[in-house]
């Protein structure tokens, strides 16, 4: 009886060894390893993503107590589109600039622009390494002008949101509760402002809202892709922002505003050089 049961463990045994290395969907929950990083949608960049369902929303204050720039209140269509769950963190930035090997853009249209503040607290050169400051690897990465931004971005394949994306998506997409805050009525449990934080704190911490997606409201200032332009009455479809301007959207608020800059709708705008220890970003692409 022994030996039946040996000859049983070792065949069951060089089984499972065998197809350890193989397509593991076939296999029962139990045998697969939930470690892969392809389940997450986690991208060689650190981003992981959410797709957010295209639908049509109205953009804008739909609360009454907005700036004169967040109307009129205007009918967008969005394509589906996919954001990135947390905003960028000084890891992820320390490695985009060692792999990029430059803190000024190469090449096109921005060439020679600044990618990131030589003081930024965050992330720090030791030799030829950028590396993010000792306790801040987590969090978001700020100091960094819209060109650095969208060169992060660009060298992996990636966009900015627009401005429609960026508030659809806080507004928790088709999932909406219709909540003033990305997630919450109650921006204590959603965001990182002046009265909660004295500064950037960990992208992963807070509620996230209807998408999964967190710290949209507070924490850094996220920039967009589009330029700042008054809003236009009719209904869009996949906005782009105006073709002229210089100052680019920011959006969401930060650990430095009142709870106030922290709404979905609310605008925020700065000259795209422009950065300080309140100026992040996260990411977006089309599917
Ligand atoms: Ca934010």
């Amino acid at each position: 009886m022994r030996g039946i049961f040996w000859k049983r463990f070792f065949l069951f045994t060089a089984v499972v060894l065998l197809v350890s290395g193989c397509d593991k969907d076939w296999l029962p929950a139990w045998m697969r390893s939930d470690d892969d990083d392809d389940d997450k949608g986690v991208d060689v960049s650190g981003v992981e993503w959410v797709t957010v369902e295209g639908g049509t929303f109205q953009m804008g204050d739909t609360y009454g107590v907005g700036r004169t720039n967040e109307y009129p209140v205007h009918e967008v269509t969005l394509s589906t589109f996919q954001i990135s769950k947390y905003e960028v963190t000084n890891d992820q930035f320390a490695a985009f600039l060692n792999a990029y090997g430059s803190d000024t853009v190469k090449t096109g249209e921005f060439q020679g622009k600044e990618i990131v503040h030589a003081n930024a607290y965050g992330v720090r050169k030791s030799g030829s390494e950028w590396q993010a400051a000792r306790g801040y690897s987590d969090n978001p990465i700020v100091d960094v002008p819209w060109y650095g931004a969208a060169e992060f971005c660009s060298f992996y394949g990636y966009r900015l949101p627009t401005e429609a994306e960026w508030e659809y998506a806080a507004r928790g997409g088709n999932k909406s509760q219709g909540y003033v805050y990305s997630g919450s009525n109650n921006p204590g449990e959603v965001a990182w402002y002046s009265a909660n934080s004295r500064g950037t704190r960990s992208v992963s911490t807070n509620q996230p809202n209807e998408l999964g997606i967190h710290n949209m409201s507070g924490n850094a200032w996220e920039w967009c892709q589009d330029r700042m332009g008054e809003y236009p009455a009719d209904p869009a479809v996949d906005p782009q922002g105006p073709s002229e301007g210089n100052d680019r959207v920011l959006r969401g608020g930060s650990t430095r505003t009142s709870v106030d800059l922290c709404r979905i709708s609310y605008r925020y705008q700065s000259n795209p050089i422009n950065s300080n220890e309140t100026f992040g970003f996260r990411c977006a692409k089309s599917l």
